[in-house]
């Protein structure tokens, strides 16, 4: 599973509105569009200025990344809703969140990231969140996947859960993996998809790709007129790929802000229910 770096969201809280500004160039629509459209709501039916989110930061495993904590809370904040980081971790942590009475709590360890919604106690993770962000961006971009050839690079849980969701849209998709077994798998458990025997080519066939894989993509293989929702950490795309194809990505954002938006979701706000 691949672990974001410190690198990889050092600037991230100042990046938000150019992540904006590549979101409704690429797709028409900005960051909290497309996580309302990822979370299947219209964004004029939540208020999410009313939702309080807490961010409990966690040391177990690998500990914690700089700045990831804060990102994640930056990245709700610019969706509208209220948030905070926790001074404390790990289960002092929660405590201090719980506390607080958010609507939300978001906690990642090395393999698992989520939002829990308190009043539901229910959760949504980063595997599908991602997966639904960079679905939704990749519909909006391509005008819709509709009975559109989609390719998707990767067979781990964000690749799975991308074949789910495109096919649900209606795409006829192709699943790419250097472990064959595991493309085997993910078309299995989704009837209808194919298995790409051969990544190039099947990459220089499509002009729909959902790259879910952490393996660098090379420019060669890319048509002209490509469009790339690419969650893929790290992203290794060199130049001649950003001249041929549209490339969405960003390391947290997209991901993050389908979360936050399908766990409100899941409840009306507790600022509606009761004073905090
Ligand atoms: O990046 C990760 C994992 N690879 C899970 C991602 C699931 N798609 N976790 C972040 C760890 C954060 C750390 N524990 C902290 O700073 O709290």
């Amino acid at each position: 599973m691949t672990r974001l770096t410190e690198n990889d969201i050092k600037n991230l809280s100042e990046q938000l509105e150019d992540i904006n500004h590549m979101l409704l160039r690429c797709c028409g629509m900005n960051a909290k569009e497309v996580a309302c459209d990822a979370a299947g709501i219209s964004p004029n039916s939540i208020i999410l200025e009313d939702y309080l989110v807490g961010v409990v930061p966690v040391t177990s495993g690998m500990g914690i990344i700089t700045k990831f904590s804060e990102s994640v809370a930056d990245i709700c904040r610019s969706l509208g809703m209220e948030s905070f980081v926790t001074k404390t971790s790990d289960v002092t942590g929660l405590a201090e969140a719980v506390s607080r009475r958010p609507d939300i709590i978001f906690m990642a360890d090395d393999y698992e990231f989520i939002a829990y919604n308190t009043a539901t106690m229910k959760f949504t993770n980063n595997s599908y969140g991602t997966a639904s962000g960079y679905v939704a961006a990749l519909n909006a971009a391509a005008g819709g996947v509709k009975e559109k050839k989609v390719l998707v690079l990767g067979a781990g849980r964000v690749g799975g859960w991308s074949v789910s969701l495109l096919q649900k849209r209606g795409a006829e998709v192709t699943v790419a993996d250097i472990d064959t077994e595991k493309a085997k798998i993910v078309a299995e458990n989704n009837p209808g998809t194919m298995v790409a025997s051969d990544i190039g080519e099947s990459i220089s066939s499509h002009n729909l790709i959902l790259n879910a894989s952490p393996a660098h993509v090379d420019s060669g293989y890319i048509r002209e007129d490509t469009i790339i929702s690419s969650p893929g950490v790290p992203h290794t795309f060199d130049k001649e790929a950003f001249r041929k194809a549209t490339i969405i990505h960003d390391p947290l954002d997209i991901g993050v802000s389908a979360m936050a938006v399908r766990s409100a979701s899941f409840s009306r706000p507790y600022s509606e229910r009761k004073n905090r």
